[in-house]
């Protein structure tokens, strides 16, 4: 309300200066000339996720200098954002969620937020309201795969790689570190595994005759607040392949028989056996006559050991004494391979176990490697058939 004062002089002529004077009361109407404005920007909450639904999580507030209707602010959100996860009170500006949060689906808001007065023609003011959602730890370390097969060869050295793990976990910060931990099946230690990078490693040598096989247990865990972190497991089946490490043993250190000079041909004289420990062909045995049977007078089965009369009689008479070297060994004619010696005297044979392991003989010249050799120059036949 104001108070104006008017005085008035008529146009006449000449004019009379009869004045006189009026006081006016005039009432200003307010115009909508302010526009909302919001207060404290930038707005910025943050939210821990998993916060339910229905929870305040910030309030806005914009203030406009007009009166009345004019200045009487009301808040919206525009629409088009990703998900209505939010409602914002008309009057009070209040935020609240309409849904519980999960930082690993939606990570932060940007919310634009509308204020409005009532005047005509209305005014507004537009902002952004960033909600940043706070990790927890609520996701569990998962490997992928879970379950792992590998096969190493046994004489690989030690720390050795055997595998990688593949693990992940979708919250962030130390709740998404992981650890790694062998909680299980690791027999004598055998194993590691990096503490930090998964690699699942040998620690020492292995031994397919001892242990051939392994199960380990792998353990993630990540670091999340103390009595909340979380872990997953895998399985890491290891198979440990063979090589030939192992060479024939005789079962007996000597073997002795005592035979007729007039045995016939193939007729048996001793049984020789010995066993290695390695599978398949790295653990068959193959039994020769190295030395000493200068006469042909014996052989012996490759594949079973059977020491037998040769071709040629023995003769007591003519040759009282034999020394005969015999040889365990393996297909793949490699260093592993043992020997006894045998003597024949007084018309008996006899034999003993040499010291084991024989220092590997030289292999016959023309001797080829491989399956079904034969080694003509030594009267040697197929592998698994024949006798020499
Ligand atoms: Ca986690
Ligand atoms: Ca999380
Ligand atoms: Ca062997
Ligand atoms: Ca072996």
């Amino acid at each position: 309300m104001r108070k104006i004062v008017v005085s008035v002089t008529d146009c006449g002529n000449p004019p009379l200066r009869a004045t006189s004077s009026a006081t006016v009361f005039v009432n200003l109407l307010d115009l909508n000339d302010n526009d909302p404005i919001f207060q404290n920007l930038p707005f910025v909450a943050e939210v821990l996720e998993g916060t339910p639904a229905g929870v305040s999580v910030y309030q806005v507030v914009a203030i406009d200098l007009d009166e009345g209707l004019n200045g009487l602010v009301s808040y919206r959100m525009q629409v088009g954002m990703p998900r209505m996860d939010f409602l914002i009170n008309s009057s009070s500006g209040v935020v609240t969620t309409t849904t519980e949060l999960d930082r690993e689906r939606i990570a932060q808001y940007q919310l634009r937020v509308v204020a409005t007065d009532a005047g005509t023609p209305t005014k507004s003011s537009t902002s952004t309201l960033t909600i940043r959602v706070l990790d927890v730890n609520d996701e569990t370390p998962t490997f992928f795969p879970a379950v792992y097969n590998v096969s190493v060869s046994e004489d690989v050295p030690r720390d050795f790689r055997v595998v990688w793990l593949n693990c992940t976990d979708n919250d962030v910060g130390l709740n998404a570190e992981l650890s790694y931990f062998i909680t299980g099946g690791n027999v004598d230690g055998k194993f590691s595994v990096g503490y930090r990078d998964a690699v699942v490693r040998t620690v020492v040598n292995l031994d397919r005759e001892t242990t051939a096989a392994y199960t380990l247990i792998l353990e993630a865990i990540d670091n999340g607040p103390v009595g909340q972190r979380r872990s997953g497991t895998a399985t890491v089946f290891v198979t440990v392949l063979d090589v030939n490490d192992n060479r024939p043993i005789f079962l007996q250190s000597s073997y002795e028989a005592s035979v007729p000079e007039d045995i016939p041909e193939g007729h048996s004289i001793v049984q020789l056996k010995a066993t290695d420990a390695d599978e398949g062909e790295f653990g068959r045995v193959w039994y020769r006559i190295l030395h000493g049977d200068h006469g042909n007078n014996f052989r012996i089965h490759v594949s079973d050991g059977l020491l037998m009369r040769g071709p040629k009689p023995l003769d007591r008479e003519q040759d009282s004494s034999h020394v005969l070297i015999v040889e365990a060994y393996n297909h793949d004619l490699g260093p592993m391979r043992s020997s006894v010696r045998v003597r024949r005297a007084a018309g008996q044979l006899q034999s003993q176990a040499a010291g084991s392991p024989a220092s590997p003989p030289a292999l016959p010249s023309g001797l080829g490697r491989g399956h079904g050799w034969t080694a003509q120059s030594h009267q040697w036949v197929p592998a698994g058939q024949g006798c020499r």
